[in-house]
């Protein structure tokens, strides 16, 4: 084993040490009580937890003892999604887990420095990438009798990542690397918020893709009677032994665009010392008690900072030159302006399993300008002049679920790839719409990036600010019956 996290498909193809540990280690503290820190059920109730969901899945019964609700309080519940701090939370929870496991794995007489493996799904020079490892698809351990638990989990999607049509997710790519602002309405990591959990923020742009369409790709989003896959809500995710690596790769994703030439990364008190409204929590490694964390902790110099074998495979990001490798110093942001609306469509729209469209008008004062920035190329244009469309507050009961977005689209069927503005990978839609739910029922708000789609339009004459249509496709297990509603489609400018 190695000091560092490595990609799995570079372990050894079916099983290795590493995966091979890491499945008798989950044996281990699946056979922990549920009121046990380092049990593998505290371990994603952390993540998310719903005691009658827990129970119609048979992952607890009436018998089952819960934690004291003063331990629940502070450590259930945390997963942070539509905010900056999804990152640095997900970071610190990656990195107790691994502890806990590794320390599982030297207590069952092991290696001792075992680490947690990233599933690299976008490096184009493994042929496999996309494939699930191996390991997670084996019924039974090299034993052949001992049921093995990498694969003993709920999973209705594909076992090879690629664009899946039913829920409307076009491919998962590596668009939202590019992205230089950590913080804002949009960006890579996310908008300000307080702890959010209920979500309260706007989705970072590398949580809706990969991160999101991983999520939905592989726990899928069959029919509510047909169940549903653990990966694809919030309060089983972390039961998936894959969520883990997943998460691992997402991680290193935002250690790779630390390094970036120009990125933009937060550094204000709020995100570095927050969340100040309730803090972040993980078990100790030996389960003792609990221990808080902030954004900091997971930087360079903090407890939580993570090590990776390479930051450029399947990351889209360049080697530097002299080998320098994740950032030490955190870049200061300057204070830019956040985008704001010019203009919005009139009411709250209903997607079934038909394609609706909605008329976004740009108010009068705003279309003069709009018109000539759009109309600017470079060198004239400045950098930051850009154009969103939001999807603000959407909300569905489906379990999770995928949306398409394209302007002005032609009448009819046809949806041109250059008209495309976007797609929305909805993971955790119904927990994030539930009024009476953890989640509050915010939905999920989502921005895109449509300056060149915008040019493209009115390069084409097809650009009218006062008749904007938006269309919007939508897969998701609620059908008809359950549609997904959406408040308001707004265009942004900065
Ligand atoms: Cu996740």
């Amino acid at each position: 084993m190695a000091d560092q996290r490595e990609d799995a498909w570079k372990l050894g193809a079916g099983w290795n040490d590493t995966l091979l540990w890491y499945a008798k280690a989950i044996i281990a503290l699946k056979g922990r009580a549920l009121t046990d820190r380092t049990s593998w059920r505290y371990l994603a109730a952390m993540h998310q937890f719903d005691q009658s969901l827990w129970m119609h899945q048979g992952i607890i019964d009436h018998t089952t003892a819960l934690p004291a609700q003063a331990d629940m309080d502070v450590a259930w519940n945390q997963c942070q999604h539509s905010s900056f701090y999804f990152l640095p939370w997900h970071r610190g929870y990656l990195a107790r887990f691994e502890q806990i496991i590794a320390a599982t794995i030297a207590a069952l007489h092991g290696p001792t420095d075992w680490k947690l493996p990233y599933w690299n799904y976008l490096d184009a020079t493994n042929p496999n990438a996309r494939k699930i490892p191996q390991a997670f698809l084996e019924p039974y351990l090299p034993d052949g009798i001992t049921r093995n638990p990498l694969e003993d989990v709920p999973r209705y999607g594909q076992k090879i990542l690629a664009a899946n049509p039913q829920l409307k997710i076009p491919d998962i790519d590596l668009t939202a690397m590019n992205v230089t602002k950590f913080t804002g309405i949009f960006s890579f990591g996310g908008s300000p918020t307080d702890f959010s959990n209920p979500d309260i923020g706007v989705r970072g742009q590398l949580e809706n893709v990969p991160h999101g369409s991983v999520h939905i790709l592989v726990g899928g989003a069959p029919p509510a009677d047909v169940d549903f896959g653990y990966l694809s809500r919030f309060e089983t995710a972390g039961l998936d032994p894959l969520f883990w690596l997943h998460h691992c790769n997402i991680d290193r994703l935002w250690a790779a665009w630390m390094t970036k030439p120009g990125v933009e990364m937060e550094v204000g008190q709020q995100w570095l010392d927050g969340p100040s409204d309730r803090a972040f929590a993980v078990p100790t490694v030996d389960g003792s008690g609990l221990e808080t964390y902030t954004a900091r902790d997971t930087l360079a110099g903090g407890k939580f900072y993570p090590d990776y074998d390479d930051l450029h495979a399947g990351t889209g990001v360049a080697a530097l030159l002299g080998g320098a490798r994740m950032a030490d110093i955190v870049k200061g942001s300057p204070v830019m302006a956040e985008p704001t609306v010019i203009g919005a469509n009139s009411e709250t729209l209903t997607v079934g399993t038909a394609a609706v469209e909605t008329a976004v008008r740009i108010a009068a004062q705003e279309r003069t300008a709009l018109v000539a920035a759009i109309g600017r190329t470079a060198p004239d244009a400045p950098a930051d002049e850009q154009t969103f469309l939001q999807l603000e507050n959407i909300r569905g009961k489906g379990v999770a679920g995928g949306l398409q977005v394209y302007v002005n689209s032609p009448a009819g069927a046809d949806l041109p790839e250059d008209r495309f503005a976007g797609s929305a990978a909805l993971f955790g839609l119904s927990s994030v719409s539930a009024v009476d739910g953890g989640h509050g029922g915010n939905g999920i708000t989502l921005v895109f990036d449509i300056s060149d789609l915008a040019k493209r339009l009115a390069a084409a004459g097809d650009f009218d600010p006062a008749h904007l249509r938006v269309k919007i496709v939508a897969a998701h297990s609620g059908g008809d019956a359950d549609p997904i509603t959406i408040d308001r489609v707004s265009v942004l400018r900065q």
